[in-house]
């Protein structure tokens, strides 16, 4: 029988020219920790969404002919992971796929991309939200920020939020069905310099914390990276608490390499700076598990 020495997973997320966002951090990382990406691109852009004057095409009827084909075909996908889709309508779409690829071992990993930093991507609106409520239910693992969080619970955004409210959010996101909850860019109410990640595990109850350094500038498309990089670990076999690490390691370094740089942000990383990381020897250390409540 025709076996495939890499595993695959179907991408679905734009394509951004300009500012590194999506498809364009997707594929580079996801290649060079070993899978396959096989891209189902949501919308075309000439930029990210940050740049002022970018172009978008919505990809929708393009989606719906490549999904026929697929199912033509003796395609396996080991992972469906979906980011920034472009409408309401594409949502439905991502649904539908996900249901008739997911197989009993698929992961399914949603980044339920509506915005950051308290405010919505120029393209994202109620419908958007609401869509994407339903969405998260069929994931395995979602990875919002806090402002995609606080929109999918129907809670006003607060920029430095308390380590007991962050666990509640978490437990409820989850309760709607994804068994991991991983939270990124959440600023604490008593630490000034530091932001973190946390993430919840229904099949273990366990609750685990990442510290990261603050750095002063906002980058489109760290979220993508990030969860790029958890995609890849947990395929790997990594531990949520490992996959969490690595991630927030890689990142930080990262954003460390471009921050140097005279060089506007909303152009994302120079994420090609740091890729071989990725399959450098890593040793965890950072990850915290805190008590259950
Ligand atoms: O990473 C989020 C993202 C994805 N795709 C597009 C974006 C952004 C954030 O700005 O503009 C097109």
């Amino acid at each position: 029988m025709f076996q495939n020495p890499c595993k695959k997973v179907a991408a679905i997320h734009d394509l951004s020219g300009l500012g590194k966002v999506s498809l364009t951090a997707v594929i580079p990382i996801l290649s060079s920790m070993g899978f396959q990406v096989c891209p189902l691109p949501t919308a075309l852009l000439s930029s990210n969404t940050e740049i002022e004057g970018y172009r978008l095409f919505d990809l929708t009827d393009a989606m719906k002919a490549v999904i026929e084909h697929w199912k033509t075909l003796d395609v396996k996908f080991n992972a469906i992971y979906s980011g920034f889709l472009g409408s309401p309508l594409q949502i439905d779409v991502v649904k539908n796929f996900i249901s008739f690829f997911r197989k009993k071992d698929t992961l399914v990993v949603i980044d339920p991309v509506l915005g950051d930093n308290g405010r919505l991507y120029s393209s994202m609106n109620e419908d958007m939200i609401r869509e994407m409520k339903n969405l998260i239910l069929s994931a395995d693992v979602i990875t919002p920020n806090v402002t995609e969080a606080c929109a999918l619970l129907d809670m006003p955004y607060k920029a430095k939020q308390e380590e007991r409210t962050i666990k509640q959010i978490l437990k409820s996101l989850s309760d709607k069905g994804p068994k991991t909850v991983i939270m990124t860019n959440v600023n604490r109410s008593d630490k000034k310099r530091q932001t973190y990640v946390y993430a919840y595990s229904s099949l273990t109850k366990h609750f685990w914390k990442v510290c990261c350094d603050y750095v002063p500038a906002n980058y489109p498309g760290t979220g993508d990276a990030f969860t790029s990089v958890v995609t890849g670990c947990l395929l790997q076999g990594d531990s949520l608490p490992i996959a969490l690490d690595r991630a927030v390691h890689f990142i930080t370094t990262a954003i460390r390499a471009s921050y140097g740089y005279q060089h506007d942000p909303k152009y994302g990383i120079y994420l090609e700076k740091v890729l071989p990381n990725l399959s450098a020897p890593f040793q965890p250390g950072s990850f915290i598990l805190l008590d259950e409540e």
